[in-house]
């Protein structure tokens, strides 16, 4: 896929491209050229929590130190996931506070925009440097909502991030409904149940299996992964589940809402044993993504981008608009049945996802698929 440039919000942050350990050969040397680097774990009223690269460098071996912006960092955001360069105290002890003094280039970034208010329509960084984002949905309790899951896939295509669909709770309802939904995206899936004794652990955390947990903890191994999704819908418990360590609080849905209630408040990334981290998230209403254009999500999609670039310019996809290249690959006449059967559900799918579509209403799940 092809990757834009994730350049942090504001220019007044430096950010410098990633030399890992070779020196600049100029006699211009960057300023804190001593600065050691670490990743953003947990932003707390202008506290970085950041695991240093190198743990040795902290008093207790953990890596982990809080910094506080160095002025000349300027006001743009640093989000959880962005790599950066400390310097001053990296000790770790209580109370010491380091420098942070340049941001690292970053290779994703997950961005989302504002629906109301004064910011409304204004794109704000989430996370940065995450591969793949989970997007978390209950089959039932809270009840799934499509849309949210379309705009987390638009997202991710923006992001230049891998979505992955895990569908929580399969214990309450069948997931086949909202997997078929998916099916012709081609984003991968999983469905997850995890036993009582798993969920009251609660933030002591239980190794003890569960459906899916399995598929899940082999998705994420040594990559960066960030969940997503409504209150609620189980991402703090799955995290637990998959990282007893993590001891990440979690909560209930209410009876009478049907809604979590926002127990996670922050973002937190979380090391995973074997390499790669976590990082859970707060659950939210709603997912702004009025910054993507139809052309960021089409390349999420290669094969149809290819087929778009016989458009006519300035074409939308939309359905129904003259001469969309889509709808006559769909309708090709050269292929089998199934492959056109196939290619039109592609395209009904792809045209979901783009964004004027994506302020109508839920698709509606055929009924009954409760338990
Ligand atoms: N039946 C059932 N309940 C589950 C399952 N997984 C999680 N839950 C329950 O769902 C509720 C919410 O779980 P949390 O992990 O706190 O949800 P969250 O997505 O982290 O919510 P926020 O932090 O508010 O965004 C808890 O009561 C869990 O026990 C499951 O597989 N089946
Ligand atoms: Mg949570
Ligand atoms: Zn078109």
């Amino acid at each position: 896929m092809a990757r834009r440039d994730t350049g942090t919000d504001d220019p007044r942050v430096r950010v410098r491209p990633n030399r890992r350990g070779s020196r600049p050969r100029t006699k211009q040397r960057p300023a804190h050229e001593d600065a050691v680097i670490g990743m953003v774990t947990r932003i707390d009223r202008g506290h970085y929590r950041i695991r240093l690269e190198d743990p040795s460098l902290t008093e207790d071996g953990t890596g982990d130190i809080t910094a506080m912006k160095a002025r000349e960092l300027g006001r743009g955001k640093v989000v959880v996931g962005d790599r950066v360069g400390v310097v001053g105290d990296v000790s770790g002890r209580k109370d010491t506070l380091a420098r942070m003094v340049r941001v690292e280039e970053r290779r994703t970034l997950l961005r989302r925009s504002a629906e109301d208010g004064d910011a409304a329509g204004t794109e704000r960084p989430v996370v940065a440097n995450a591969e793949l984002l989970v997007i978390v949905t209950a089959v039932a309790d809270p009840e799934p909502r499509p849309r949210m899951i379309d705009r987390y896939l638009v997202a991710a295509y923006d992001a230049g991030m891998e979505p992955l669909l895990v569908l929580t709770k399969s214990d309450l309802a069948d997931a086949g409904p909202l997997l078929a939904l998916y099916e012709p995206l081609g984003v991968a899936s999983v469905a997850t149940h995890l036993e009582r004794a798993v969920r009251e652990a609660g933030p002591d955390g239980a190794a003890a299996a569960g459906t899916g947990v399995d598929a899940v903890r082999e998705r994420i191994a040594g990559r960066t992964s960030v969940f997503v999704g409504h209150s609620g819908v189980g991402k703090s418990t799955l995290i637990n589940a998959l990282v007893p360590e993590a001891h990440r609080v979690t909560g209930h849905v209410n009876e009478v809402t049907g809604r979590g209630r926002h127990t996670s408040t922050s973002l937190q990334a979380v090391a995973l044993p074997g390499g790669g981290w976590v990082i859970d998230t707060p659950g939210v209403r709603s997912f702004g993504v009025a910054h993507v254009s139809s052309a960021d999500v089409l390349r999420g999609f290669p094969d149809l981008a290819e087929v778009a670039e016989d458009c006519p310019r300035g074409c939308t996809h939309d359905e129904g608009v003259i001469d969309c290249a889509l709808d006559e690959w769909a309708a090709a006449t050269d292929v089998d049945d199934a492959v056109r059967e196939q290619r039109g559900s592609r395209v009904a799918s792809l045209r979901r996802l783009l964004a004027p579509s994506l302020e109508a209403e839920d698709p509606t799940l055929p009924s009954g698929h409760h338990r």
